[in-house]
């Protein structure tokens, strides 16, 4: 069993949790546990054994932690090939529930979690709430998904068992979610930050302001958001943002979160521990240093991951944070290795199309970009959404507006691009994950 920090209403001491555990313990911790886990791999998982003979390596050969980059990765197509429960390290009966994440094609991956590694995970989910300021007697709106998406259920228990009231309405009924943000007194939500977005933006059409409630936290992930985007989100709704960082294959969310500091993501490295490679050659990174996120889960029993390769770039931020915690942190994830789009030979990230559109003036956070292919050359359109206002404008200044986004965007990517500016409400809302880019390359 874990530690549950004893307190009479949330049953939580935030000075307690092992955020704050002095360095040499918290390297010996995982030092102990990473021995552990890499010996339970070995003895349950036959992928992990097959790997770990073709190197000649066994489990007591891990004697430091810097004995960790010597253990092959596991990678997403492995989940996908040992589908459904190839990578389980415990037996069915013990495990108590499954997660999925669809994936864009084919059969989805599976994940499994017996008892024990529930308490972890409500574990992180009430360290990540209380380094948002949360606590109990707050009221949380939970709009992430429940289902076989991590998001609704993972941030469920950990809100009870902070003592926080939840609302599990789970994604989508836009205007119930604002009937509910008003009446219930709703102190913070969760939801991914595109929804946020599409919420403030349908408050607004029905003349139901965010800003005049007792909402205070939003706890924002699940995909990539910029800095802009937040400071659009605080100013609307007049909260504190968070963002919040996780995947299925690790736990789901709850693998790291921004304290009230907002710089860098605190990664609870006592069960994930993270390291940084270099995307191709897969050789360490040095803390500072961008690179692939890969993550070493220290205390899970049914599945077990050893240096996933998440695809997420990031770099760890040296130095301490003010906050106090030891844990280290990582720079908010903006892109993926897998995200990059190779347009004319150039290398795009949808990431920064999306920093300059929010840097403009007029134009709404609701883009597409639609990729297509004429004579064998890659075109790519933008369509952005423009204010009410300014859609109204005359013709001359919603030309003026598009040739300032059209060269803003050439000065930023080194690509020239076709930009059209569309009425406001024309580019489909989602739910959960924005879906930005259409790719139809191979469809012309
Ligand atoms: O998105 C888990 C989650 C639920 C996280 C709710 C946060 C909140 P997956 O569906 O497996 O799991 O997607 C994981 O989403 O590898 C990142 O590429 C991306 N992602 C997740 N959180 C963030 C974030 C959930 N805060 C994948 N910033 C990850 C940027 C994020 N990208």
């Amino acid at each position: 069993m874990h530690e549950v920090w004893s307190d009479s209403t949330s049953g939580f001491h935030p000075a307690s949790a092992p955020d704050y555990l002095p360095e040499p313990q918290l390297r010996e911790l995982q030092l102990r546990r990473l021995k552990a886990v890499v010996r339970r791999c070995y003895d349950n998982v036959p992928l992990f054994r097959q790997r770990m003979d073709a190197t000649n390596m066994r489990p007591d050969d891990v004697q430091s932690l810097d004995d960790l980059s010597r253990l092959p990765f596991t990678q997403k197509c492995d989940l996908r090939d040992t589908y459904p429960f190839g990578l389980f390290a415990s037996p069915l009966s013990e495990v108590v529930r499954v997660h999925a994440s669809s994936g864009t094609t084919g059969k989805p991956i599976v994940v499994a979690y017996t008892k024990e590694d529930l308490d972890v995970w409500t574990e992180v989910i009430v360290r990540c709430f209380a380094a948002c300021g949360m606590h109990s007697g707050d009221i949380v709106q939970n709009a992430y998904g429940y289902g076989l998406f991590t998001g609704g259920l993972g941030a469920h228990y950990g809100a009870e068992a902070l003592g926080a009231t939840v609302i599990p309405v789970s994604g989508g009924n836009t205007d119930r979610q604002i009937m509910i943000l008003r009446d219930f007194g709703v102190t913070a939500i969760c939801c991914t930050p595109s929804y946020f977005i599409h919420l403030i933006e349908r408050a607004k059409e029905t003349g139901a302001g965010l800003r005049d409630l007792p909402l205070r936290v939003g706890v924002f992930g699940a995909e990539p958001w910029t800095e802009e985007m937040r400071a659009h989100i605080q100013k609307e709704a007049g909260i504190e943002a968070f963002d919040i960082f996780g995947l299925t294959e690790i736990i789901g969310p709850g693998v790291g979160i921004e304290c009230r500091a907002h710089n860098g993501l605190h990664i609870f490295e006592d069960h994930f521990l993270p390291e940084i490679v270099d995307p191709e050659s897969g050789t360490p990174r040095r803390d500072g240093e961008e690179g692939e996120l890969v993550l070493t889960t220290l205390s899970k029993k049914a599945m077990p991951m050893i240096r996933y390769r998440t695809h997420d770039i990031t770099r760890i931020k040296t130095g301490h944070c003010s906050c106090g915690r030891t844990i280290r942190r990582i720079e908010r994830i903006a892109r993926r290795s897998d995200d990059m789009l190779i347009i004319r030979g150039v290398n795009l990230f949808p990431s920064q199309i999306e920093t300059v559109l929010l840097s403009i003036e007029g134009t709404t956070p609701h883009y597409q970009i639609i990729i297509t292919r004429d004579k064998g050359l890659d075109q790519l359109e933008v369509q952005v959404e423009v204010t009410h206002e300014l859609f109204s404008d005359t013709i001359g200044g919603l030309e003026q507006l598009r040739s300032r986004i059209s060269h803003q965007l050439e000065i930023m990517t080194g690509l020239r691009m076709e930009v059209s500016l569309v009425a406001p409400r024309t580019i489909q809302r989602s739910e959960g994950k924005a879906k930005r880019v259409k790719d139809l390359r191979n469809a012309t």
